[in-house]
C-alpha cells in the first residue's frame, strides 16, 4: 500500500494542500495520513475536514500530541514509540487522549513506532527526546517489534522521520518481516521508485511518503507503480 502523508503546518498553503491531495486520488494511493511531529500552526481539524472533502481516500491521523485529533477522519493510529523510554509516548499520551477519542468515534489501530536513525536528527527524533535505533541494528528493530507484537500492537512503522536523508535499511525491514506477522509501514526519507521497491520486496506493506509529494505532487504516480508492481 502507499500512504501520503499531509503535514498540517507544510499544508497551510492551501495550493499545494488540494494539489497533494488530488494527485493522491488520482494515483489511487491507499490511504491519505494527516500529522506531524510538531504542529506550530492552529486549524489540524479544518486541515483535516479539507482533506476529507477533497478526498475519496481513507484519511488517518498519524498524530505527533494529543492536540491532533480530528472527527472528520476515518481512523488514528494510536502510536506507541516502543523503540524509545519516554513514558508520555508510551502511555501518557495515550491517557490524555483516550476520552477524546472515544468521544469521537474513531477507529483507533494500535501501532508499535519505531524511531530509526535516518543520518541527521529529525524533528520526530528532536520532539520526541528518545534515542533513534542505530541504522545498522536490525536485530534490535526486530526484537523491539516483536515486543510490540507479544503486547497486541496491531501494526509497526519503522520511520527515519519527514525529511530524513535515509530510508530505513532494508535489510531492517527485511528483519522485522522475519520477526513478526503484524503489518509493517515504513517512512521516511522514501523519494524514488527504486527505494520503494526495495523496502517493499523486503516485507513492507505501506510506504508512507511526505517530503517528495510536497516537493512534488506528480511524484505519486511513479512511487504509486513501484509499490503496485512489488507486490506481484
Ligand atoms: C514521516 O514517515 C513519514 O513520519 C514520511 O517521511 O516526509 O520523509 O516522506 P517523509
Amino acid at each position: 500500500m502507499l500512504g501520503v502523508l499531509i503535514d498540517p503546518d507544510h499544508a497551510a498553503d492551501g495550493d499545494l494542500l488540494e494539489r497533494t491531495v488530488q494527485h493522491a486520488c488520482m494515483a489511487k494511493a491507499d490511504l491519505i495520513l494527516v500529522g506531524g511531529s510538531l504542529l506550530t500552526t492552529d486549524g489540524f481539524d479544518a486541515c483535516v475536514r479539507r482533506v476529507k472533502e477533497l478526498s475519496d481516500r481513507p484519511v488517518v491521523l498519524f498524530p505527533g500530541s494529543p492536540a491532533q485529533l480530528s472527527g472528520y477522519a476515518d481512523a488514528l493510529l494510536f502510536l506507541s514509540v516502543i523503540s524509545g523510554r519516554n513514558p508520555e509516548l508510551l502511555i501518557g499520551h495515550h491517557v490524555t487522549s483516550a476520552p477524546t477519542v472515544k468521544a469521537l468515534g474513531l477507529e483507533a489501530i494500535p501501532t508499535g513506532y519505531l524511531l530509526v536513525d535516518g543520518g541527521r536528527m529529525t524533528t520526530a527524533h528532536y520532539v520526541s527526546q528518545t534515542s533513534p535505533i542505530p541504522h545498522d541494528k536490525p536485530g534490535i528493530a526486530a526484537a523491539t517489534a516483536l515486543a510490540g507484537e507479544l503486547l497486541g500492537l496491531k501494526a509497526i512503522y519503522l520511520d527515519t522521520g519527514s525529511g530524513a536523508p535515509r530510508t530505513v535499511a532494508p535489510d531492517m525491514v527485511k528483519a522485522v518481516r522475519d520477526a513478526v506477522d503484524l503489518p509493517i509501514i515504513v517512512g521516511g526519507g522514501v523519494r524514488n521508485s527504486e527505494q520503494a521497491q526495495a523496502l517493499c520486496a523486503a516485507g513492507a506493506d505501506m510506504l508512507v511518503v511526505g517530503t517528495a509529494f510536497e516537493e512534488d505532487p506528480e511524484r505519486v504516480f511513479a512511487l504509486r507503480e513501484a509499490v503496485t508492481l512489488a507486490r506481484r
